[in-house]
């Protein structure tokens, strides 16, 4: 039997063709008459047969391996056909009983993943000051249309304190079938108060998400994380007994937001977030021993 096989070499390199078992199915000896790859063409050439014997196979078998290595850009394609075949049977005639399937090759081309949301879970956090309190930042990722390379294999956060940091634990994360929330948990030990216009302004903080195809795709968003200062409820940038009456007007509530979505807040009020000084989802006697504590301190 004999075949021809095409491509476009620039987007494969056929390596290597090494013969299969279809001829020697039975143990009998073949002999390999053309074995023939033309890099510059795109053209493989195959030819063999059988040696010392009248008789045929009657099995299907594979006829040769062949191993290409994609060269192409990302997205190239090319045909892959199958011309010049012959069979010849054990009366040495021409053997008709064959269909030809050519092929396709795309390249795998890489999409970046989608980020759906980012932000802080506390609309209002608090810089940390002997007691503690974390803000929770939570990034929502899709990566859709994928067949692969949509695993987030790494996220970087920046904080917008100059602090950076990455998420350990939860990865890879498959936003394939759904959504992947990932979140990460800091301190802020300081907070940016503008006294030209007497109140705080947000950090610009920013989360990268990377994805694990081949190359790896990054996308970032940029949002805003409010922090006050430690015990300051209100965000008038004094801690004083307005702070405290946020908190004994909503003293005992506990986490009434929309939590359940990835970046949905927490409390559904800003006065309730504000009240939660230490960002346990409670407010209660611990927020108002950060008010004492903090009394009569000025934002600067
Ligand atoms: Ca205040
Ligand atoms: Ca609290």
């Amino acid at each position: 039997m004999q075949y021809t096989i095409k491509y476009d070499p620039s987007v494969l390199r056929a390596e290597s063709q090494v013969s299969g078992d279809f001829l020697s199915q039975d143990g009998n000896k073949t002999m390999v008459v053309v074995n023939k790859i033309d890099h510059a063409t795109g053209t493989i050439e195959y030819a063999e047969t059988r040696v010392g014997t009248d008789t045929g196979v009657t099995r299907r078998g594979t006829v040769a391996k062949i191993q290409f290595t994609a060269i192409g850009e990302p997205g190239a394609t090319t045909s892959i056909n199958i011309t010049e075949v012959v069979l010849v049977d054990s009366d040495k005639q021409e053997n008709k009983w064959y269909e030809v399937h050519n092929g396709t090759v795309t390249i795998y081309k890489n999409k970046p993943p989608v980020i759906l949301c980012a932000g802080s879970k506390h609309l209002i956090n608090n810089a940390q000051k002997k007691y503690e309190s974390l803000a929770v930042l939570c990034v929502n990722v899709t990566d859709p249309d994928e067949e692969k390379g949509y695993n987030i294999s790494y996220i970087r956060w920046s904080f917008g304190d100059g602090q950076y940091g990455t998420t350990e634990g939860g990865l890879p994360c498959d936003p394939h079938s759904g959504v992947c929330c990932i979140c990460k948990n800091h301190s802020y030990i300081t907070w940016k108060w503008n006294s030209s216009t007497n109140s705080y302004e947000p950090l610009k903080a920013s989360v990268t998400v990377t994805d694990d195809g081949c190359p790896e795709m990054s996308t970032t968003e940029y949002f805003d994380v409010i922090v006050y200062m430690a015990g300051d409820a209100n965000g008038d940038g004094v801690v004083n007994i307005l702070d405290a009456v946020w908190i004994g007007k909503h003293f005992g509530e506990k986490c009434d937001g929309t939590a359940a979505t990835c970046c949905g807040h927490v409390w559904s009020s800003e006065e309730q977030s504000g009240a939660d000084l230490n960002n346990d989802c409670e407010i209660n006697i611990l927020d108002a021993v950060i008010v004492g504590t903090m009394w009569g301190h000025a934002a600067w």
